[in-house]
């Protein structure tokens, strides 16, 4: 067994953390250009020199003070768990601000290394930052690494292991001689409790920061009522002799005096009009702003439709053929019925999608990458406010694009409760890119390919109109208040790494592959069954002498498809789609709609292989040649049906993974059955109104 080195990677948001642990490691963390992409602690164990190194990526929080619940996750790690030493990233471009968290980290007076990231863009500028000083002037290890051009990694593996070894847990932090003075009297005081000793000069600087957390720990103690006029007197007068108000006014003061003073001495920057600055002109220009981001998520839709299509066509094909020839190669009965007419057209019925959904993930992901998220964020803000949202909801909102689930969790970026809950509540209005598949589906069968992409757009936009305006319906109505304001860090703009891209591709590829294949397809294997079975041999001993004096092939064909549909009828699904059919016989939906509605709620490609199957069955069961599912579904389903349907998909609740998630979330019961109820009762009317709409203009 080797040695176990437990280390904390604590830095401000968008520092490079994640970035640098996979540089480190190998890993796969996921990385992007703005605050806020690690909202859950992570641990990557990789092994070195006989030892196990075990890192905690955590969310990135500006200070020790804030509290949204993303920064939460990183003080309650800090405070509560057991590790051996603290590696601070900070951002080499910005060292001044990320300092004042080094600071805050030093006061808890553990074993800490700071690695200066990013160094290879400030030395691009022409800057220059001296480590040696650093470390001289703070009495820490200070690196400077690149995650990106892995620079640096190599020491900063073996400073941990020395610092592990060898290094101890102190630093040359001091501030101004009042200042120190009253921490090591407030100290004196509360180490006379055994539990408070080992940090009590931490808990005094938080308790002189106001941080609530320590002052109840320290308020339940028997020290607390001596410890109480110790503080009253040593805190008025630190904030006299400051002249301040308050004493997390003197402390912050004093971290920021520090700080420059590092900085003068250390970093050399040279300041001239950067390409982010340049392009910042058009992209967040006032007017031209919004229009310019309107005009490139259009163009992602009509992408994700067009360039879609030719793989699609590929895809499909392969899998039509594979279905034949498992036809052909499987002894004739039920298992190869089951595999040729059941598993392989659904399953290969939503794999044809998977182009589709990486083109989709690419655009997100190069939102994600650059930079552009923060500055669509900004830009959209005015409009969020107005509807009662948080312009920080707008990352959670456009995550939901590509899933519900991480969309959720970054809901956790949000500080105030009600806001959280107001964008957890409509992020479900977002399409998410497992609903992809239906509207492709959907838009291909009733719709001029012309058209194609700009209803996809269309969907996508009408889901996130909704969604604003259930948001100020919410406000309005249950969360009264004022919004926080908002602020957000525009990170540089930065060029995606290929390989970066590449390699989250394949993951998301990889992720639908295992999902189509083995969720979907063993689903679509329990809708074939429950389309075949009961066996019915009385309904087909009914038709057989019907069939046998049919008058000539078409007639006989009609007959065998009039059974088989018939079977399907009567079969377990046939029954219960007949049974929920009622409730969504007013939007136009025959019983197979109403079955795939039910279907789609395990995961929403769900639905496409539950129109394949029964389909297929059908098609089979009648000897008709296999056409495509599209062609199927147009001649089947009336327009006004599908656009119903593409409606129901669009709003109701989103599948039970995703719900798991918001419930992991959301613990107040009143708000879990709100959410379980008003996506599916506003999904059922605004189909019912669209359904009718259509029909009056004669659809
Ligand atoms: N040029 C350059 N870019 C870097 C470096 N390290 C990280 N980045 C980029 O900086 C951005 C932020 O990286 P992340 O690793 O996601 O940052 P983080 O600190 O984990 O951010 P949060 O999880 O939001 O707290 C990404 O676009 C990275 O590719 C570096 O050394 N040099
Ligand atoms: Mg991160």
């Amino acid at each position: 067994m080797s040695k176990q080195i437990k280390v904390a990677l604590v830095g401000q948001p968008n520092v490079g953390k994640s970035h640098l642990i996979n540089s480190i490691s190998g890993a796969h963390l996921h990385v992007g250009n703005f605050a806020g992409v690690t909202v859950e602690k992570k641990e990557v164990k990789f092994e070195r020199d006989g030892y196990e190194i075990i890192i905690t990526d955590l969310p990135g929080t500006y200070s020790l003070n804030s509290y949204s619940p993303d920064e939460q996750v990183t003080k309650d790690f800090l405070l509560k768990e057991s590790y051996d030493l603290i590696v601070n990233v900070v951002d080499a471009n910005a060292l001044q601000r990320n300092l004042l968290l080094t600071l805050q980290l030093l006061d808890m007076g553990k074993k800490t290394i700071l690695a200066i990231n990013m160094i290879d863009e400030v030395e691009k500028n022409g800057g220059k930052i001296d480590n040696k000083a650093i470390s001289e002037m703070l009495g820490i290890p200070a690196l400077l690494v690149s995650a990106k051009e892995k620079r640096g990694i190599d020491k900063l593996i073996q400073k941990i292991l020395e610092m592990h070894e060898f290094g101890r847990a102190e630093n040359r932090l001091s501030y101004d001689q009042n200042i120190d003075e009253a921490i090591s009297r407030l100290a004196d005081s509360l180490s006379k409790d055994a539990d408070l000793k080992p940090y009590a000069k931490f808990a005094a600087i938080r308790l002189l920061e106001n941080d609530k957390e320590m002052y109840r720990i320290v308020h339940d103690k028997p020290v607390f009522l001596e410890f109480h006029d110790i503080f009253t007197k040593e805190s008025e007068n630190l904030r006299t002799l400051a002249g301040e108000d308050d004493t997390p006014t003197v402390m912050a003061n004093a971290k920021i005096s520090i700080a420059k003073w590092i900085c003068q001495r250390a970093v050399i920057t040279k300041h001239k009009e950067t390409l982010t600055e340049r392009i910042d002109k058009v992209l967040i220009h006032r007017l031209l702003g919004l229009p310019i981001f309107l005009a490139l998520m259009w163009l992602l839709f009509q992408a994700t439709f067009t360039l879609g299509e030719y793989p699609t066509k590929l895809i499909e094909e392969a899998f039509d053929f594979l279905s034949k020839q498992t036809a052909a190669l499987l002894p004739v009965g039920v298992f190869n019925s089951a595999i040729s007419e059941g598993v392989i057209p659904s399953v290969g019925a939503i794999m044809g999608f998977l182009p589709n959904i990486l083109i989709l993930f690419l655009g997100i992901n190069l939102l994600e990458q650059t930079g552009y998220m923060a500055r669509a964020a900004f830009l959209l803000d005015g409009i969020l406010k107005k509807f009662g949202l948080h312009g920080k909801a707008f990352i959670p909102m456009v995550t939901g694009f590509g899933c519900s689930i991480p969309a959720y969790l970054a809901a956790r970026t949000l500080k105030n409760p009600k806001d959280k809950l107001i964008t957890m509540l409509v992020i479900g209005f977002f399409s998410c890119s497992a609903r992809l598949p239906v509207y492709v589906l959907f838009i291909s069968a009733f719709f001029a390919p012309e058209q194609a992409g700009n209803i996809l757009f269309g969907i996508y936009i009408g889901g996130a109109v909704l969604a604003m305006i259930a948001a100020k319906i919410l406000r309005l109505a249950l969360f009264k208040g004022e919004a926080e304001p908002f602020v957000m860090e525009m990170p540089k703009y930065r060029f995606p790494s290929v390989k970066g891209i590449v390699r989250d591709l394949k993951i998301k590829a990889m992720l639908f592959i295992r999902k189509a294949g083995l969720f979907i397809g063993a689903a679509s294997m329990v809708i074939w069954f429950l389309g075949a079975y009961p066996k019915n041999e009385a309904i087909s001993e009914a038709y057989a002498p019907r069939i046998e004096a049919a008058v000539d092939e078409a007639a006989k064909k009609e007959l065998e498809l009039a059974l088989a549909e018939e079977k399907l009828e009567n079969s377990y699904i046939g029954t219960i789609g007949k049974t929920i059919e009622p409730i969504f016989a007013p939007l136009g939906f025959d019983w197979k709609m109403s079955v795939a509605t039910l279907t789609a709620l395990a995961a929403k490609e769900v639905a496409v292989g539950t129109l394949a199957t029964l389909n297929a069955v059908e098609a089979a069961g009648g000897d008709e040649p296999s056409n495509s599912l599209v062609e199927k579904i147009r001649k089947t389903i009336d327009i006004k049906a599908g656009i119903a349907f593409i409606v129901i998909i669009m709003i109701y609740s989103p599948c039970l993974a995703a719900m798991g998630t918001f419930f992991a979330e959301v613990r107040e019961t009143k708000w879990r059955i709100f959410y379980l109820i008003y996506p599916n009762v506003t999904a059922w009317l605004a189909a019912f109104s669209v359904y009718n709409i259509a029909a009056i203009f004669g659809l």
